[in-house]
């Protein structure tokens, strides 16, 4: 069982990788992979119905920017669940990745993250909760990670309370 983390080119990277280290911290295999649904689609499609579930892929992420159709074009050559994220490139910040990645017509649902530094990261997140649902240990380690993450907030909390006096 493996996730497919799929960007429209490689200059996603860099707001990707802790999508990736997320993925990695919970020990899931991931496939990162450049392909365009504009630039490449006939390797769209060859990766999205037949390399990636050879290869055990359960979960494609998706990440594009400007006319962000990626998202929707793997989300229609597959019935593996499709989670969308939107890039938050200039000129437009990221509402036109947004709106293009979220807005699909019924049938062919994407599940879109937030722009900006949480989406990458909710679509690791995402991506787990989806794999957890047939892996005892991997469910075992999602609730490690949120009684960890509740953990800290009470500590920055009491943290606030101390310097506040
Ligand atoms: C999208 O176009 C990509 O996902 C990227 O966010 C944007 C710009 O791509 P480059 O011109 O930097 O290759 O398809």
């Amino acid at each position: 069982m493996s996730v497919a983390l799929l960007m429209g080119s490689d200059s996603d990277f860099p707001r990707l990788e802790e999508c990736v280290a997320t993925l990695k911290e919970f020990g899931v295999d991931v496939t990162a992979r450049v392909l365009s649904a504009h630039r490449t689609p006939d390797d769209v499609v060859q990766f999205v119905e037949k390399d990636g579930p050879e290869s055990g892929v359960k979960v494609f992420l998706c990440a594009a920017g400007g006319a962000a159709h990626l998202a929707g074009v793997v989300a229609a050559h597959t019935s593996l669940p499709v989670v969308g994220i939107p890039m938050d490139n200039p000129p437009l910040g990221g509402l036109d990745s947004l709106l293009s990645t979220a807005q699909m017509p019924g049938g062919v649902p994407v599940a879109t993250v937030g722009t900006g530094r949480g989406g990458p990261v909710n679509a690791a997140l995402l991506a787990v909760r989806i794999l957890a649902l047939g892996d005892e240990g991997l469910a075992e380690r999602l609730k490690d990670f949120r009684s960890g993450q509740t953990e800290k907030v009470h500590a920055k909390d009491a943290a606030l309370q101390a310097k506040l006096g």
